[in-house]
């Protein structure tokens, strides 16, 4: 297939979302910037991203400054101030990437507030895509990043002690009353907690990017890293097509290569919400039952602005902003 016809075909499945057996629905293409992220706390991210994508700027300073927004709460799953691994340190991944296929990260990061700018900084200042633990804490330190004290926020003080009561090591889906993320309570001090996240976002100029951070499954073994560092399984863009981010149980994304098999998907000529769902019923297939003790979702966004998700189990949700709509989108999902 040539690239126009390709081009034409994309469309045409991005618009209408058919393609194979299933039709679903989607949002529709959206005209100018749009931008995407996992979870409630994306609500407020899109906000930060909205600040560069409202006044035409690139969709890569947008994910950035988006997900910085989530770093520099206080939550279970982003930042220095959430949940520590099983040792009691909190251990950060995060990674970013454009639409000519740049992209940078860092894994087992500690004592840095931002990694998702070190993960940038890793794209544009070295020659490689992905530097871990000490290293990469040595990288941020010598281009300027502070390193913050080793301490954990109060609430994750509070979640760790609590856990070490128990010291149960094992993945949960949607803890608590069922409504969110793996790892994660659903509240904390009365406040609706979330999980990693990861945005991906289409620019005025027709440009997507992504970005994902996390501080992981809470209380990991110590070295463990997830998907949302290693790109094609926890973000992943193709400018030509789309982009793809996950979140969710990081072993069983890695395994599929999730966010690059979404996006490979769209390249044949599903639209986004099919393609997350064709990777999710790969997962079912590959974990058989044990797909009922997991969590995994995939948001993903085709060139023509064009949203879909897809969650393995019910209470995965993603914030959209455009310039028309700001809101939560629950995703549908395999199991119910
Ligand atoms: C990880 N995918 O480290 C991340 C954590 C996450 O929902 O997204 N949890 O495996």
């Amino acid at each position: 297939m040539n690239r126009k016809k390709f081009l034409q075909l994309s469309a045409l499945t991005g618009v209408f979302g058919v393609l194979g057996s299933k039709t679903l629905a989607q949002t529709d293409a959206i005209n100018g910037p749009v931008v995407v992220s996992t979870w409630d706390a994306g609500l407020r991210a899109n906000k930060g991203a909205w600040e560069v994508l409202g006044k035409g700027g690139s969709a890569l300073d947008a994910v950035e400054k988006g997900v910085m927004v989530t770093e520099d709460e206080i939550n279970c799953c982003v930042g220095l101030g959430a949940n520590p691994d099983r040792d009691g340190i909190v251990t950060l991944d995060a990674s970013i990437m454009d639409h000519q296929f740049n992209c940078g990260s860092v894994a087992f990061l500690e004592r840095i507030k931002h990694p998702i700018a070190v993960a940038r900084r890793v794209m544009e200042k070295t020659p490689h895509v992905m530097l871990v633990g000490s290293g990469a804490q040595q990288f941020a330190v010598a281009e300027g990043f502070p390193l913050e004290p080793q301490q954990l926020s109060s609430e994750a003080a509070k979640a760790y002690e609590e856990w070490l009561r128990n010291s149960k090591y094992e993945p949960q889906i949607n803890r608590e009353n069922q409504s969110h993320g793996p790892f994660a309570p659903a509240q904390i001090n009365g406040e609706w907690n979330h999980d990693t996240i990861g945005m991906v976002a289409l620019d005025a100029q027709g440009r997507l990017a992504g970005s994902c951070t996390t501080s992981g499954m809470g209380f990991k073994m110590r070295g463990r890293v997830g998907d949302s560092p290693i790109i094609g399984a926890g973000l992943y863009v193709d400018g030509e097509v789309g982009a793809c981010t996950a979140t969710g149980q990081g072993e069983d994304i890695i395994r599929v290569a999730g966010s690059s098999s979404v996006v490979a998907y769209m390249r044949q000529g599903y639209g986004p919400e099919v393609a997350c769902q064709k990777v999710i019923e790969r997962i079912v297939k590959i974990k058989g039952e044990d797909a009922r003790k997991i969590q995994v979702a995939f948001l993903a966004i085709n060139k023509y602005g064009v949203v879909g998700a897809y969650a393995l189990h019910k209470g995965f949700n993603y914030a959209i902003k455009t310039v028309t709509t700001e809101k939560l989108v629950e995703a549908k999902s395999w199991f119910h």
